[in-house]
């Protein structure tokens, strides 16, 4: 059996058609033919005529159409293809899923897929995609070339009449995401004011083609109804009035025999839109969303305080000297907004300060109210709060006042690409992060960097004008400079009972993308062997700290317990870093602030390439710039700490290169200099 893979495409697809060919490639199965068609870019005709174009010259067995920009899974046409000889003359249909990620890293991300569309019954009908078709089935089928976005569906209306569907359960076809549909929308995300006209025009020409179009009026019903009575999505509420009148005709003309087979809430909806009357149409929906409201604040506590905070809250006055802080969204007493407060805690002793801090075994030094970021004060707070200083975003729903202020820290010099100069992006919501981003950083009234490598890397990835740039070095870093560290470090490694006769590792490992466990959750396999790491126990004991947005805990067993300590919970990585020797990290800011220290730091990066090609990117060259060696294994690791003196003197160049261009503004005094600028807001 062969097979021709028709490609429509306007460009290189971004960058994305190589994956496709890629992904097509590695198939296993071998007789397929692609049938690339190329658009003109200065006069193009559009998806419709380029896969005309492709059938005019297809000639085997089967047909599959295929976007530039999606891919297959590994195994995709073996599955699809062992269905076809199961299954001769049937459709084999490939079940399609969006990917966030680039072909690479979906690979290793096989079975992590997100089902991010509703399977709407007959949704087959919206895309050809991915179908194995048997293209003696074709005689005498085109795509309407007049449409540019849903050409698919008169196509489809007809040819399902000629044979049945059959999945390929095993095999996936990945819909790429635009994650950035600013400034590259796929079609799904061009916004455009005909597109239901075109929509409404594509099912009247599906239903005149079929000869039993009772399928297609169901699912005119089905997508109406999904669309404003089911669900979340309130834009149906925004369609505009002509758009409601083209659906009115549509059921009107077409669908109506079809609403017979609905009850209820959808009866009501289908029936309104038969008979034109969309005020009801827009009365309902109204409704369905006002239910679904009172559900979430009968259910949600959060809810309710958000409607606390919006309807009553941001009504209150701001009270001026009230400063609000919060480190890592209230997980921590700790970074440039704790050196921040202790400052003015100091110095400005006129104000009040609230902490949103959820850990209450954490002590805070000085007279500040504290709050859980999970209570109402927590909004009331933040809705009159003159000054709200932060270290991550600000919540979603918080909204800045016009009188208030947003004094943002950020977390460390950025070695990691971040929002704008992020092609993948991974966050909980891809497609709202950067706009959210982007609308957030907007809102703060002045961003600290610690040198001029962040301001430069801070201004492209947030879009973020340079003359609200604080660069002073970082207050989270004050502390590294104060006279007493030894007596701290001596007095911390007591509390922790740590030994004070052996030298203390911290391996301080930054998260991985892809290791997502849920929203801002990931997961961490430890990759150092800590078998090899234990004929160290005699010289050195080991503080295991990871990333907060890691949710697994580390299992120690007993025997590692004796010269591993877990410190992921402990709140400052700070304090961590004034009673540890030595730091192991990898792509994770902490190096920058650790070389305030002058104590050797050693890189293990055993997942390099894949970190710095497919998941992140790095602002940073690290083979050129790291203060200290990049390792792969464990026995490296080993080597390099058994040898940590020659280590050290190898890399003093390097080093001092680095504190040059990283360190040279931390002084222990950039809280000072920071709070200055910050009263001038
Ligand atoms: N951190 C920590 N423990 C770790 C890793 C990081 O306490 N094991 C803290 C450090 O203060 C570090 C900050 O979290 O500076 C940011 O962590 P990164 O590993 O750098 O990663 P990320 O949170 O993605 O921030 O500009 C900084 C970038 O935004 C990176």
């Amino acid at each position: 059996m062969t097979l021709d893979i028709i490609i429509a495409c306007l460009d290189d697809g971004n960058g994305y058609l190589q994956e496709c060919l890629d992904s097509i490639s590695a198939q296993a199965f071998k007789d397929i033919r692609i049938i690339l068609e190329k658009d003109d870019p200065k006069d193009p005709k559009g998806v419709a005529a380029m896969r005309n174009k492709g059938l005019a010259s297809a000639g085997s067995d089967y047909v599959m159409f295929m976007d530039c920009d999606d891919y297959l899974s590994r195994t995709a046409l073996t599955s699809a293809m062992y269905e076809a000889l199961k299954n001769p003359g049937s459709i084999i249909r490939i079940p399609r899923k969006r990917s966030l990620h680039k072909y690479s890293v979906q690979l290793v991300n096989e079975g992590v897929e997100r089902d991010l569309r509703e399977n709407l019954p007959g949704s087959f009908y919206d895309t050809c995609l991915g179908q194995l078709i048997p293209r003696r089935l074709l005689e005498g089928l085109s795509f309407e070339e007049n449409y540019r976005y849903y050409s698919d569906i008169p196509f489809l209306a007809r040819l399902y009449e000629r044979t049945d569907v059959v999945i390929a359960d095993d095999a996936r076809y990945y819909k790429r995401v635009h994650n950035d549909p600013v400034n590259y929308p796929s079609l799904d995300q061009e916004i455009n004011p005909e597109r239901f006209t075109e929509y409404c025009a594509a099912m009247r020409l599906a239903a005149a083609g079929m000869s039993d179009p009772r399928p297609i009026r169901n699912y005119i019903c089905q997508f109406l109804i999904s669309r404003t009575i089911v669900g979340r999505s309130q834009k149906a509420a925004g369609w505009s009035d002509r758009d409601m009148n083209s659906f009115a005709s549509l059921v009107a003309e077409v669908a109506a025999p079809a609403i017979e087979d609905f009850n209820g809430e959808s009866k009501r909806v289908l029936t309104a839109f038969k008979k034109g009357k969309i005020k009801k149409v827009r009365r309902l929906i109204r409704l369905h969303h006002r239910r679904l409201k009172f559900h979430d604040l009968c259910r949600s506590a959060h809810q309710r305080r958000l409607l606390v905070y919006n309807k009553i809250f941001r009504k209150l006055p701001v009270k001026k000297d009230l400063v609000i802080f919060s480190s890592f969204f209230g997980r921590n007493y700790a970074d440039s907004p704790r050196a921040i407060y202790e400052y003015m805690a100091v110095n400005y002793p006129g104000k009040k300060y609230v902490w949103a801090l959820n850990n209450t075994s954490i002590e805070i030094p000085g007279h500040c109210k504290r709050v859980d970021t999970h209570t109402l004060k927590y909004f009331y707070y933040l809705a009159v709060a003159e000054l709200f200083v932060t270290n991550v975003r600000q919540p979603e729903w918080y909204v800045k006042r016009k009188e208030a202020k947003i004094l943002q820290t950020w977390h460390g010099t950025p070695l990691k690409r971040l929002v704008f100069d992020l092609q993948d992006v991974y966050a909980a919501k891809p497609l709202e992060y950067k706009r959210f981003f982007f609308r957030q950083a907007c809102e703060w009234n002045a961003l600290v960097s610690d040198n001029a490598f962040s301001t430069k890397a801070f201004r492209s990835a947030f879009r973020y004008p340079k003359e609200k740039i604080i660069e002073t070095g970082y207050p989270r870093n004050d502390i590294l400079f104060a006279p007493d560290i030894r007596e701290k470090a001596e007095a911390l490694k007591k509390k922790l009972g740590l030994p004070t006769n052996k030298k203390i590792v911290l391996y301080a490992p930054t998260w991985r993308d892809d290791e997502t466990e849920g929203v801002a959750e990931y997961g961490f396999t430890l990759k150092l062997d800590l078998k090899k790491i234990k004929k160290l126990s005699d010289r050195y004991h080991f503080i295991l700290r990871t990333h907060y947005l890691i949710s697994e805990n580390l299992n120690l067993n007993e025997d590692e317990k004796r010269f591993v300590t877990d410190l992921s919970s402990y709140n400052d990585i700070a304090e961590l870093y004034l009673i540890s020797d030595v730091l192991i990290t990898d792509y994770s800011s902490t190096f920058f602030d650790y070389a305030n220290l002058r104590r050797p730091i050693l890189f293990y990066v055993y997942d390099l390439e894949k970190y710095r090609d497919d998941l992140h990117g790095f602002y940073f060259d690290m083979e050129e710039e790291c203060p200290g060696p990049l390792l792969r294994r464990t026995e490296e690791v080993v080597d390099a700490l058994r040898n940590i003196d020659a280590v050290s003197v190898e890399y003093a160049g390097k080093y001092a290169e680095f504190r040059e261009k990283y360190c040279s503004l931390d002084d222990g005094h950039a809280a000072k200099r920071v709070v200055s600028a910050a009263m001038r807001l």
